[in-house]
């Protein structure tokens, strides 16, 4: 057998961990995975679905031919049939309904693929359709619109590295490996952490459950679900009120400290304890402590950006951060400067102003008036956009690398939605639960298929560091690259795509290192740079030194711009955040689902591999072992949990770690609703609990994703 070890890094997540490769020339096959020791980033570090990836790529129900929908079933169909038939149909919708019928949803899949997403992304600003969706608007949106209401700092946050101090709200980068400045870095989570215990740094943690961050916190709060505004409201009363704040650094560069004074001067350690299910000395102490420290910021992760007045969230994050001074000031070396892969821009100790004026800019959906943010769509408006008739209804939708049946909030209306569209065409690896229902399943690469760099993560490596691959596998089959599909189509629709680098004209010959090249045109590191470097690299000379303002610069942060004293007194006047919930009965819904990430698969990716789905069982109901006595159900029993919107099966594990009155669960299992599925297999998804329509953020328009209020009770 002619073997043969490629390096290359992996894009089962984000993380984008250095591996080498060991392949199966003449199988064209993955053996083995294995970390790189002598990579300056991951220093040998890779997860379990990282040493799975041949599984993944070798999975006997992966797709080698694409598919299409006639009558109930899936035939085969040639790649380029189906290309040509959807590129008719596509060109007669947008002849009738306008550009603005044709969307595009981007999942996960398409941001661990630079190639994928900014060709999506091109293709409906060249067909001039403002449908752009991805998942980042049912993520964390509230992270890209506060900056635009408070201000945002030109040389960024103290990154945790040379911290003696770190909050981290709802947020488990252990398992997740999610984590951008100022957290803990995604790459090699746990031994960063270790290290930096071991420099010091004091933790804070707040989050439900006891995670497996929460293990090296110095304190922890098991904050109840949903309750995040209250906490830090009252971090910010406690913060002023002993007046521990930067009081230079407040005075140069702050507006509002009096108004924020007033609008949390409600949230007293009393008022807070009692809210949020914390004891208020604790409360007291992770502020004073947080405060007193020299560097470091407060950072949140999913759990609170998924709660209720999430936008408020992220307001109340930046506040601290600024009221505290946290940021990197002139004369500081920054080494990762905002991404090697981004355009070359200084790095200034100054504010970048407020905008909030463009919150309300450009294109805005027909479903409650939510409006485009960084030039995409929200995802939780589009279900309904899909089934809204009028003008601007969507019609034709392309899913790439997304798995909407079991991700997207509110399963009913999103099952709902796609079995209305005229087209929707789905570039997946595998039948997802989502598949079923697409009228084309374009079989698609994997990631050792494609020439790739790491982007989601390219602002958030803390050093200079960036990493080209080449392919490693040869495509095997009928299947294509997911650039190739938008490609494809607008060259037979006649459509040019306009890219940084030049157009791609109808019939052009390009390959994906092209299509890289065209998006990654004005980088700091130029791409043909990085490609004479073979793995991961550091580039040193992007190191940088943070420079003082502009001459005449007085921009500064907002601390209480429009909407944030209504929606804090909004808080003030729930008794739980779960009363923003239509159907909410504080007496029947008396547990708060709380989301939760699993090590072993990423979203719905990897359940389909058996190796790795055995590790997690699948998305059990974790819940405390004392509520669990309570009601009468045995651990390892079916229960069943129902919000005002929906109820769904499950299985009940006790679990130690996670608070009373929190069932702890994950999304993205499950299969299409009312179809018979092995529960212990599949599980079930937690999307069918979540409701479009009440509770929603009104900036980000996300629904409420976690602190669901739900009741639990014994299945028969
Ligand atoms: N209730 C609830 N809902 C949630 C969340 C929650 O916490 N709770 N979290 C939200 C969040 S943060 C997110 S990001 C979304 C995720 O939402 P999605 O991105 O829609 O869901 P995924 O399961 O990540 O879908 C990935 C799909 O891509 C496919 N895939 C994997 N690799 C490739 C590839 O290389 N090429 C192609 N073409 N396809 C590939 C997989 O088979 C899978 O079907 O879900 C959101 N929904
Ligand atoms: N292994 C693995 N890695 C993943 C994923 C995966 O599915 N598996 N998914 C990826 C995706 S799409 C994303 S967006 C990132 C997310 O990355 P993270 O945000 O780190 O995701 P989680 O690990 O779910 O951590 C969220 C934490 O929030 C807590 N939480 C829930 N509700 C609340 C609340 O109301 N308040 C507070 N304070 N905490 C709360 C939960 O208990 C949990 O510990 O992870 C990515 N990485
Ligand atoms: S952390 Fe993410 S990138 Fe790293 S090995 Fe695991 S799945 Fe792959
Ligand atoms: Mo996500």
């Amino acid at each position: 057998m002619a073997t043969e070890t490629k390096r290359t890094f992996c894009r089962f997540c984000h993380a984008g961990c250095a591996i080498d490769v060991d392949i199966d020339v003449e199988a064209n096959a993955v053996l083995n995975v294995r970390g790189v020791l002598e990579d300056p980033v991951y220093e040998g570090y890779t997860c379990v679905k990282g040493r799975h990836l041949g599984h993944q790529h070798e999975h006997p129900g992966r797709l080698r031919q694409s598919l299409k929908k006639v009558g109930d079933s899936h035939q085969p169909i040639g790649t380029d049939t189906a290309f040509d038939e959807i590129a008719e149909k596509v060109a007669g919708i947008l002849a009738k309904h306008g550009p603005r019928s044709v969307a595009s949803y981007c999942g996960t899949a398409a941001y661990q693929n630079a190639t994928g997403l900014p060709i999506a992304m091109a293709f409906h600003s060249s067909i001039g359709s403002p449908s752009f969706y991805t998942s980042s608007s049912i993520d964390q949106p509230g992270k890209a619109i506060a900056p635009l209401r408070h201000g945002a700092w030109g040389a960024g946050v103290h990154g945790l590295e040379t911290a003696d101090v770190a909050c981290i709200v709802g947020c488990n980068t252990i398992v997740s490996s999610f984590g951008y400045p100022g957290g803990l870095p995604g790459f090699n989570p746990l031994m960063r952490l270790k290290r930096l215990k071991e420099k010091g740094l004091f933790l804070i943690v707040v989050d439900p459950r006891y995670t497996e961050v929460a293990h090296y916190a110095d304190i922890y709060l098991p904050i109840k679900a949903g309750e995040d505004p209250t906490m830090l409201s009252a971090f910010l009363r406690e913060i002023l009120e002993h007046d521990m704040y930067d009081h230079d650094f407040v005075a140069q560069y702050v507006n509002g400290l009096d108004d924020l004074r007033i609008a949390v001067d409600p949230f007293t350690l009393d008022y807070a304890s009692q809210r949020t299910g914390v004891d208020k000395g604790l409360i007291a102490e992770a502020a004073r402590r947080f405060a007193g420290g020299k560097r470091g910021a407060l950072t949140t992760g999913t759990g609170p950006d998924m709660a209720p007045h999430s936008s408020l969230t992220e307001h109340l994050v930046l506040a601290i951060n600024t009221l505290c001074g946290r940021y990197n000031r002139a004369g500081e070396t920054i080494r990762n400067p905002g991404g090697l892969l981004t355009p070359p821009a200084p790095l200034r100790a100054q504010v970048v102003p407020p905008r909030p004026e463009a919150l309300t800019k450009g294109p805005k959906s027909r479903i409650r008036d939510i409006y485009n943010q960084r030039g995409q769509a929200a995802t939780s408006t589009l279900a309904e956009e899909i089934l809204l008739e009028g003008e601007g209804q969507i019609r034709a939708l392309f899913t790439l690398g997304g798995n909407p049946v079991v991700a997207w909030p509110d399963q009913r209306t999103t099952v709902e939605a796609l079995s209305a569209l005229d087209i929707h065409v789905l570039m997946d690896v595998h039948m997802s639960p989502t598949a079923k229902l697409a009228h084309y399943v374009i079989a698609s690469t994997l990631s050792l298929e494609r020439p790739d760099v790491p982007t989601t993560i390219d602002r958030w490596f803390d050093e200079p560091y960036q990493h080209y691959t080449p392919a490693v596998l040869e495509m095997r089959g009928d299947i294509r690259q997911e650039w190739q599909v938008y490609v494809e189509v607008a060259s037979r629709l006649g459509v040019t795509i306009k890219m940084p680098g030049g157009d791609i004209t109808p019939g052009m010959k390009v390959t994906a290192d092209d299509v890289l090249d065209l998006i990654y045109a004005n980088t700091k590191l130029p791409l043909a740079e990085l490609r004479k470097h073979v793995g991961g690299t550091v580039f040193p000379e992007y190191v940088t030194t943070v420079l003082p303002a502009d001459e005449g610069h007085t921009a500064r942060f907002e601390m209480v711009p429009d909407g944030i004293a209504e929606e804090l007194r909004e808080v003030i006047s729930e008794a739980t955040s779960a009363a923003v919930i239509k159907g909410f009965d504080p007496d029947v819904h008396t547990f708060r689902m709380s989301t939760r990430r699993l090590k072993s698969v990423f979203n719905s990716s990897g359940r389909e591999v058996e190796k790795l789905r055995a590790r997690e069982g699948m998305n059990f109901a974790h819940m405390n072992p004392e509520d669990l006595v309570e009601l009468g159900i045995t651990d390892g029993a079916m229960v069943e949990v129902s919000s005002p919107r929906g109820s769904i099966r499950t299985i009940a594990k006790a679990a130690d770690d996670v608070r009373r009155g929190t069932v702890s669960m994950a999304h993205a299992w499950g299969g299409l609703p009312d179809t018979p599925s092995d529960l212990a297999t599949f599980g079930s998804t937690t999307g069918a609990l979540i409701d479009l329509q009440s509770g929603y953020d009104e900036i980000t328009g996300i629904p409420v994703m976690s602190a669901i209020p739900v009741a639990v009770r014994a299945a028969s």
